[in-house]
């Protein structure tokens, strides 16, 4: 302080020791200094990626006051918190989100003329935060900007992966595989809290032998998680709340007898093994492969985030029976759903309340969402993993089950086989443990998705269990962010909209309403074009610039994107574009529009039949451009590498979305709520909340086609992909050209397995009996397209009626139905 009062301020002093450029008592200085001073480096020789850190910094040090100041204001207030458990959120890039959400956009457009920089080079240098694999992941990712923005008290846990989801390359056709080290730089918006490391006590340890990570039972070890946390900016930048996400470390970090024993490999090799813990994001969506490190890594989650969220609870309340007045935790799918036993486990032996008690607790505190029917997603975990890794958390289930089966007999009497079918354990020669009846008997509320979906949970997968407690069971259809997928996504269509109609709509996507009237407008249909026609010519170019492919923004753009998957039914639309390009090859005259038609996505690496979907795609794209009976009218591309920035691109120049799961089994989607949102027109089948914007939008403004989940679900023996190959002329000519090896001449044979389960194989996903369907819904869009006005009459209409798809209406519903939660601004 006596240096200070002699010789001026602290930026005094840094003028006169400084010979650098830099006003450091102005804040457009923020970002030189950072440039400077985080590297050490001089302003010249900054490449693009020390740019990109020094302007995340300087958004950062923003918002760090706000961010301080909500946690503060939350420890005050000490209000009822939600904690949303998810073991992924496919986050995406985070700096102009960041600079949106805060407002910032004319201050850096101001900062960015003045100083002469190109945003775009170093807005590119921010790798996709990937910690996901497709819907589930994302909507975890919106649900933290709806809450933030609605100024509700809430945290999301998760793990750091040090690798997300792996990077997809296409060679040859096929998809290749490349490790995503999204960490390799430092991040530049996240808080490492050393001090408020958990440590998770297990009965086991690890060694890594051979690569792979080995478990060694009966031999107790702890590993430490240690938080890091991202600001999650609400819209207005109020409320600033935390994704807390867990990374491993080991405590005594080296084993000092091997140490000193000169054995310094091996000493490493314990902090090695525990550490690998959260490396890697396992890349399987809608799928559970049963990986004794996935069971680990889901346990790590629950462990640290619980043992988190009731140090904090305990700090502001001394009676436990407030602990569902004040904590509320949301389990995304099964995967967290160890919390049951683990809660059970703190109160009854750390907190030493009785078994009824910490039972109501339990119940009361936790809720689950289902995100899939498939039964390949169903976990299921071996009882003896239990035994090994936490006995403890096994004796509690088994007391659980007692308990609940009990109940069952006593309402069910004799009824042997409802015991077996609800039963938490599945019997047989490896006993399992079933999660999802766990979670279900283990909360107060489980969720479906979409209506449909909650539907089918309640009457068909999980019966007996609604039946049991039909009070528990609820809907709450999805919704996707406004902010990161129409405002910020689609600059064009979100200036005319809020030319029209104000930009209350950011925050309050029901206002979307107020342009019904002005689909009839011929000048808004104009604006409307327009805007689509800068969307669609902006993908255009940074496609060419980035890859050197060139597509016409003229042509139509129909799109699929999404995990490539056989329900999705990928190989659907596939037999559509076929049956277009023998039309034009049998009749060169026909008068069509040009059509592109887009793919991403990636395939789970260990799925071999939708790695061949990819291989399908990629050579029919190939063979369509080399072939001169169709150039200019038909093109297929596939583009690698689908992340959260490439949807943001692509979906606001998309005319046409392609939704065309078998009815039944897309339990919502997400990216269908994007599209419409962004006034593309839907070709969809009856499925998922497509469903529910068809209701919003009206029915005669969507292009719905084929069975619905009733005729699906109602059996199976009367179709026969066989009748549709016999009956289906232009069917029957889209495989056989498949067969032929028209897409394959030099590697004969490599589309077997498509036909194989397109007809031999009795066609699970029933494409075939769709196809016809899909044509005619597919005829009727493009007649469409002829008539400008008309098209975007009901583009106007579809983005008017997607104001229930709002992330901000769901999580609402989840706020008042599910959690008790109420706002809790900062001044
Ligand atoms: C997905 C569902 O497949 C999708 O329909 C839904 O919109 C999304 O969850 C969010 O609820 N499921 C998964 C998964 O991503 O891994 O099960």
């Amino acid at each position: 302080a006596r240096e200070t009062e002699e010789s001026g301020s602290l930026y005094d002093l840094l003028q006169q020791y400084g010979c650098g450029p830099i006003q450091f008592t102005s804040e457009d200085g923020l970002y030189e200094r950072h440039l400077i001073f985080d590297n050490v480096s001089s302003l010249k020789s900054a490449g693009s990626r020390e740019r990109f850190e020094a302007a995340a910094r300087s958004v950062r040090d923003v918002l760090s006051q706000r961010w301080v100041e909500t946690e503060a204001m939350y420890e005050r207030k000490n209000p009822k918190r939600v904690y949303y458990l998810s073991m992924e959120f496919l986050i995406g890039r985070s700096l102009s989100n960041n600079i949106t959400n805060l407002l910032l956009n004319p201050i850096v457009k101001q900062l960015v003329e003045k100083k002469k920089i190109d945003p775009i080079e170093f807005l590119e240098q921010e790798p996709d935060a990937g910690l996901g694999n497709g819907g589930l992941g994302r909507l975890a990712a919106c649900f933290l900007d709806s809450l933030a923005t609605m100024q509700l008290p809430a945290m999301g846990y998760g793990l750091r992966y040090e690798y997300g989801i792996f990077r997809q390359s296409i060679k040859d056709g096929w998809q290749e595989e490349q490790p995503d080290n999204w960490l390799r730089r430092p991040d530049p918006w996240e808080v490492e809290r050393l001090s408020e490391a958990v440590e998770v006590k297990l009965n086991a340890s690890f060694e890594l032998s051979g690569g792979s990570l080995r478990v060694i039972p009966g031999q107790p070890s702890s590993l430490l998680g240690i938080p890091f946390d991202r600001p999650i900016v609400g819209f207005g930048g109020k409320t600033i709340n935390t994704l807390r996400l867990w990374s491993t470390a080991v405590p005594n970090y080296f084993d000092f007898a091997k140490f000193s024993g000169g054995d310094f490999v091996a000493a490493l090799a314990g902090t090695l093994a525990g550490e690998s813990l959260t490396r890697v994001l396992y890349p399987d969506d809608s799928t559970s492969l049963g990986q004794g490190l996935r069971f680990m890594q889901e346990y790590f989650l629950v462990a640290c985030s619980l043992a988190d969220l009731v140090r904090r609870f305990r700090r502001g309340n001394a009676d436990w029976n407030q602990l569902p007045a004040k904590v509320a935790i949301q389990m995304n799918d099964t995967h967290p759903s160890l919390a049951v036993p683990e809660l059970m486990r703190i109160l009854l032996d750390e907190e030493q309340l009785e078994w009824e008690q910490a039972w109501d607790l339990t119940q009361r505190t936790l809720a689950y969402t289902n995100h899939t029917l498939l039964p390949e997603a169903l976990e299921k975990w071996p009882v003896a993993w239990f035994e090994i890794l936490q006995p403890r958390l096994l004796e509690i289930i088994y007391e659980i089950n007692r308990r609940f089966l009990d109940e069952v007999r006593r309402r069910f009497p004799g009824d042997e086989e409802r015991i077996a079918r609800v039963s938490l354990v599945e019997e047989g020669a490896g006993r399992k443990i079933r999660m999802a009846n766990l979670a279900i008997v283990g909360s107060h509320s489980t969720n479906g998705v979409a209506a449909i979906h909650s539907n089918l949970l309640r009457t068909i997968t999980v019966r007996d269990l609604a039946e049991m407690f039909p009070e528990r069971f609820n809907n709450k259809t999805n919704g996707v962010t406004p902010r990161r997928w129409l405002h910020l996504a689609n600059p064009a269509l979100s200036r005319i909209i809020t030319e029209a109609i104000g930009d209350g709509w950011i925050t309050d996507l029901g206002q979307l309403r107020k342009l019904q009237p002005m689909a009839e407008d011929r000048g808004f249909q104009e604006a409307f074009l327009r805007a689509k026609g800068e969307a669609k010519s902006a993908f255009a170019d940074w496609l060419k610039a980035t890859t050197g492919q060139g597509v016409d923004p003229d042509s139509i753009f129909d799109c699929q994107v999404k995990r490539i998957h056989e329900y999705k039914r990928q190989l659907l639309n596939v037999l559509r574009i076929i049956v277009l390009y023998n039309r034009l090859r049998d009749d060169p005259g026909l008068d069509v529009r040009p059509r592109t038609f887009f793919f991403a996505g990636k395939a789970a690496p260990a799925y071999r039949l939708a790695k061949v979907i990819i291989k399908l795609i990629n050579n029919l794209a190939g063979t369509i451009d080399g072939d001169p009976a169709v150039a200019g009218r038909l093109k297929v591309v596939f583009l690698p590498d689908y992340c959260v920035s490439l949807a943001e691109r692509l979906i606001p120049a998309s005319d046409v979305s392609n939704q065309i799961s078998t009815a039944g089994y897309e339990a919502s989607g997400t990216s269908n709520m994007k599209f419409m949102m962004n006034g593309a027109l839907t070709l969809g089948t009856r499925d998922g909340a497509t469903i529910e914007m068809a209701e919003e939008a009206g029915e005669e403004n969507f292009f719905l086609f084929g069975l619905t989940a009733d005729q699906v679900v109602g059996g199976s023996g009367w179709y026969d992909p066989w009748w549709h190959y016999e009956n289906e002329p232009e069917t029957r000519a889209a495989l056989d050209r498949i067969a032929s090896d028209a897409f394959s001449r030099y590697e004969p044979g490599v589309f077997r397995p498509i036909g194989d389960a397109l007809l031999k194989n009795g066609d699970f996903y029933r494409h075939l009996a769709d196809l016809a369907s899909y044509l005619e819904a597919d005829r009727r869009l493009c007649d469409l397209y002829s008539n400008p006005q008309e098209w975007a009459r009901k583009a106007i209409l579809n983005v008017a009626g997607s104001g229930k798809f709002s992330s901000d209406r769901t999580i609402a519903e989840y706020a008042a139905d599910i959690w008790g939660v109420e706002p809790c601004p900062v001044r």
